[in-house]
């Protein structure tokens, strides 16, 4: 089989070849983490769905072992789909995971360990007391899948679990309880429901701290927390969450009102990303937050280049200090990862103007920049009628189309005559009534490739879309950061220290190699500066999945 490696990740999960999509399970038992992923054993395409498995002891190298659960019995046969693990006191981790029966139903199930002594967890057994849960009790048998990782309520002695479904254009999340792990009853309503929202794949529930800079246990019920529900679009491809309340003594989640909770939600990641899962790392007291990015280049190209799917940098999650939204971060050991640096300092930025970021290799570089907006004074005014709609707005105007304060921000992934290339970038709007600043913040992969949308049908189109989130920041010391996670075909975006987080797959024909370049950019009429800029050359970790099968 040929690979391509063009566009392969240089520092990103990758197995050596074929298909991946939604990261499953992931979990730390004695010491070693695990990641389990949906993987087509034999292609670049979806299909011959298996729980491949990796595991690692430092987040950035990664062992393949055998696939861990893979369809064999009649309750998986058609599909073993996504899935979340539990670490059950007294018993070890157990794995919930989606089958697909024989009759083509979806079901959920249980897996164990062969050999809770063996760190790497290496075999898993599926008991013949299988399924735990059947559709019947009026779910939809086509729509209800994905169970998370349960959570144990002391005060009555039972799990609870969530699992992902839908009622016509109703998006559920129904709940389930247990008192021994194996035989699960629905609780009288679902956890939470959203009218028009379709379904609910791959829901992820779990508690934050207010105040407190670590991260909870999925059962840590105590005061000064929030909930988060997480729901994963399959008709946009999207994700969105809320932040609310979980009453544990009626099994209800109340969405705290101050979002949308809907198509207008707030995102993990404005960009390209799905599926995604978060897990309590017990070893460091955080949440870890793993999402997948699907190619955005045509099903042809994947096949052709004979792999297709990434899992995104590991990030940690917490609560804002204004209560209000998530903020996530890179896994401090990405650092370790860092080679030569370099640094640019106090360079202002006039209008028109670009600098080029030399002495590193762009195509594979984390850089932490931090500007400076001076005044305000230049800012448009911001049109409420895009208050929930920031992508229309960066279509609207692009890194191209000058403004006041910015567009400004970093130009990645670039041929040096800007043929190609991946904008990363802010424009600061003002309130007309309060002048308080509104942030908007895009990656744009419109002119991230030569290679145009020139497929007739769906497998052979690209998709290069911009993306767009506000960032609710205040600007009042006038700096806003921007940390860009860049390996060959994939950009990781984090605004304002990761208020807003924006992925972008892109597939440059020029900008690749030692051939790519990276650049500061002011588009506005007011001069901005760099207060601080680095860059570094990330090194590819020495172990990636060598000899997956
Ligand atoms: N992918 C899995 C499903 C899930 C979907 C199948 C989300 O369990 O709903 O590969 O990407």
């Amino acid at each position: 089989e040929v690979v391509s490696h063009l566009h392969r990740t240089g520092f990103h999960f990758q197995p050596p070849r074929h298909w991946i999509n939604d990261p499953n399970g992931p979990m730390v038992y004695k010491g070693i983490y695990h990641l389990f992923y949906q993987y087509n054993p034999k292609g670049a395409v979806w299909g011959n769905i298996v729980w491949a498995h990796s595991v690692s002891k430092d987040l950035i190298n990664w062992e393949a072992l055998e696939p861990a659960i893979y369809p064999s019995k009649w309750f998986d046969i058609n599909g073993t789909w996504s899935g979340s693990a539990t670490n059950v006191p007294g018993k070890g981790p157990v794995i919930l995971y989606t089958g697909i029966t024989e009759n083509h139903t979806q079901i959920q199930n249980y897996a164990i360990p062969q050999d809770l002594s063996d760190p790497y967890l290496k075999k898993w057994i599926k008991p013949d007391d299988n399924p735990i849960v059947r559709p019947d009790h009026g779910e939809n048998g086509s729509a209800f899948r994905d169970p998370t990782t349960a959570w144990f309520n002391k005060k009555d002695g039972h799990w609870r679990m969530l699992v992902g479904s839908k009622n016509k254009r109703r998006g559920i999340a129904y709940m389930y309880k247990s008192r021994d792990f194996k035989k699960w009853v629905k609780t009288k309503r679902p956890v939470h429901t959203r009218k028009a929202t379709g379904m609910w794949e791959c829901p992820d529930f779990f508690p934050v701290s207010i105040g407190k800079k670590t991260g909870l246990d999925t059962s840590y019920d105590g005061p000064n927390t929030k909930h988060v529900l997480k729901v994963s679009l399959d008709l946009t491809r999207y994700e969105y969450y809320t932040l609310g309340t979980y009453d544990t003594k009626k099994d209800r989640y109340k969405p705290d009102g101050t979002t949308p909770d809907g198509w207008d939600g707030l995102r993990l990641d404005y960009g390209n990303f799905y599926a995604s899962k978060t897990f309590f790392d017990d070893t460091k007291n955080r949440r870890i937050l793993w999402g997948w990015a699907n190619e955005s280049d045509s099903a042809v190209e994947d096949t052709l280049k004979g792999w297709a799917g990434v899992q995104l940098i590991p990030r940690t999650v917490l609560l804002d200090s204004s209560g209000k939204q998530l903020v996530f971060w890179p896994i401090e050991e990405i650092e370790s990862l860092r080679g030569k640096n370099v640094q640019m300092n106090n360079q202002k930025i006039e209008m028109g103007q670009r600098f080029e970021v030399q002495g590193i290799t762009p195509a594979q570089v984390d850089v932490d920049v931090t500007f400076n907006v001076g005044s305000l004074d230049k800012a448009e005014t911001f049109d409420a009628s895009f208050a929930t709609k920031p992508l229309d707005l960066c279509n609207l105007k692009g890194s191209n189309v000058t403004g006041g304060v910015g567009p400004f921000g970093l130009i990645t992934l670039a041929t040096s005559d800007l043929q190609e290339y991946t904008p990363v970038f802010f424009r600061v709007f003002k309130d007309g009534t309060t002048n308080k600043p509104k942030v908007l913040m895009c990656s744009d992969a419109k002119p991230s490739t030569l290679k145009g949308d020139t497929g007739t049908d769906s497998t052979e189109k690209m998709y290069k879309p911009s993306f767009a989130g506000f960032v609710d920041v205040d600007l009042a010391d006038g700096k806003i950061s921007l940390r860009s996670l860049i390996d060959h075909s994939v950009v990781e975006s984090f605004g304002a220290k990761g208020k807003t987080v924006i992925t972008s797959r892109v597939y440059p024909t020029k900008a690749v190699g030692d051939n790519a370049h990276l650049f500061v950019f002011n588009n506005g009429s007011q001069p901005v500066t760099v207060e601080s800029l680095n860059a570094w050359n990330m090194q590819k970790p020495e172990k990636m999945n060598q000899g997956a099968k």
